[in-house]
C-alpha cells in the first residue's frame, strides 16, 4: 500500500487531497500540530481513515520523528500560513512557517530519505502570489516572479529552495504553481467564499451587508477537487518538475460578487454590499491568469469545473450550510 503523509492536512487542500489519495488506495498521514488541537475531532470524524501525526512545520526534529515514524512514500507539503491579508500583519511568523517551514521539511526528507531503491518524492505547495505585479500575460513556469506580500515572498523562498534541493541532492522535488483554488471547503476568510457564504445569510435573514476590499481584482479562479489531482500527478512522473496550475481564465471579484448573487436570488449585488478600507492590502496582485499548457502536456491534467459551475458549486453549499444551522 503506498503511503502518504500530508502537512497542512486540516485546511481544504488536506482534505481534498486525503480523500482523493484513499481513494487511490493510499494510507494517509496527516501532520497536525499544537497540543489537543481542536481540530482533529473534526478530521477524525471526516476521515476517520487518516491518521494523525504530531509534528510542527516550526520544529525540525518533529518533521524528521515524523517521516522516521511514518515512512512515507510521498510527501505533500501543503502548511502554510495562506492567508495573504494576514502575512502582512504576521510577516515574521509567516516567514518562519511559510518560508522556513518548507526548508525544515525539505532537510527532513533529505535525513530520512526513504529506501534507496524508493526514494521519498516530496511536493511543495507554491503559488501564483509568487508571480505578484505580473511581468506577463498570462504567467507560466518561466514568468520571473514580483511578490508583492510577505506570504508571497516566502512562497518564492520555499519554489527555489525546492529546486535546488532537486538540483543539489537529487530529490524528486516538485514545485506546484497554483493558481487560486475554491469549494465548498474553502475557509471563510478568502473572498469566494466569504462572498458566497455572506450572501446566502443575506439571503436567510442572518445578515444585512457584504463588507468587501478591493473587486477590481482579477483571479485565475478554479476547483480544488480538481487541482488535488495534479500535485497526485506530478509525483507520478519518472522526473520531479515544477507546473503551473490554472485554468487559464480570469475573473474580477465584482464577476464573482454578480454570478453569486445572481445564483442565490438576491438580484444586484450592488443593493447589499459595501466597501471599507481595512479590507484593501498595503500591495495588492492585480490580474493573475495562469498558462497551465505544461501541465495539459506532460501530466495530462486539466480542469473540469468551470468558472461558473464552481459558483454555482459554492452556492448551493452555503445555502444549505446556513438554513441547516438556522434550523439547529
Ligand atoms: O481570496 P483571497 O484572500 O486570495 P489571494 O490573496 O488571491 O490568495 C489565495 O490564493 C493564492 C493563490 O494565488 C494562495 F497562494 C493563497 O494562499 C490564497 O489561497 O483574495 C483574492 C482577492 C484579493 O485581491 C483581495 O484583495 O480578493 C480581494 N478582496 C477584496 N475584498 C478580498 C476582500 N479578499 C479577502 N480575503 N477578503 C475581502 O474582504
Amino acid at each position: 500500500m503506498p503511503t502518504a503523509f500530508i502537512t497542512g492536512i486540516t485546511g481544504q487542500d488536506g482534505r481534498h487531497l486525503a480523500e482523493f489519495l484513499h481513494g487511490k488506495g493510499y494510507k494517509v498521514y496527516g501532520m497536525m500540530k499544537g497540543q489537543h488541537n481542536p481540530r482533529a475531532e473534526m478530521i477524525r470524524e471526516e476521515f476517520p481513515f487518516i491518521e494523525i501525526v504530531p509534528g510542527d512545520l516550526t520544529d525540525l526534529s518533529s518533521l524528521v520523528a515524523a517521516l522516521e515514524q511514518t515512512q512515507p512514500d510521498e510527501v505533500y507539503n501543503l502548511g502554510a500560513i495562506s492567508f495573504v491579508a494576514m502575512s502582512f500583519n504576521q510577516a515574521e511568523l509567516t516567514a518562519n512557517v511559510t518560508g522556513l517551514g518548507v526548508l525544515r521539511m525539505l532537510e527532513a526528507v533529505r535525513m530520512v530519505g526513504g529506501a534507496t531503491n524508493n526514494p521519498i518524492r516530496f511536493y511543495q505547495a507554491s503559488s501564483s502570489e509568487m508571480f505578484g505585479k505580473v511581468r506577463e500575460v498570462p504567467q507560466t513556469e518561466m514568468t520571473p516572479f514580483h511578490p508583492r506580500s510577505p506570504y508571497g515572498v516566502a512562497k518564492v523562498f520555499g519554489h527555489h529552495l525546492t529546486v535546488n534541493y532537486r538540483e543539489s541532492y537529487g530529490l524528486f522535488a516538485c514545485s506546484g504553481i497554483l493558481f487560486n483554488h475554491e469549494g465548498p471547503r474553502r475557509g471563510l476568510e478568502f473572498v469566494t467564499r466569504k462572498i458566497t457564504n455572506t450572501a446566502a445569510r443575506i439571503k436567510l435573514g442572518i445578515e444585512k451587508e457584504l463588507v468587501l476590499g478591493n473587486i477590481d481584482a482579477k483571479r485565475d479562479w478554479g476547483f480544488a477537487g480538481d487541482y488535488v489531482k495534479a500535485m497526485w500527478l506530478m509525483l507520478q512522473q519518472r522526473e520531479p518538475d515544477d507546473y503551473v496550475i490554472a485554468t487559464g481564465e480570469t475573473h474580477s471579484v465584482e464577476e464573482f460578487l454578480t454570478l453569486t448573487f445572481d445564483k442565490v436570488g438576491l438580484g444586484d449585488w450592488r443593493a447589499h454590499v459595501r466597501q471599507d478600507p481595512k479590507f484593501f492590502r498595503p500591495a495588492e496582485v492585480d490580474l493573475l491568469i495562469g498558462d497551465p499548457s505544461k501541465a495539459k502536456n506532460q501530466l495530462g491534467w486539466v480542469p473540469e469545473v468551470s468558472f461558473e459551475q464552481l459558483v454555482g458549486m459554492m452556492v448551493e453549499h452555503d445555502l444549505r450550510y446556513e438554513s441547516d444551522r438556522l434550523k439547529r
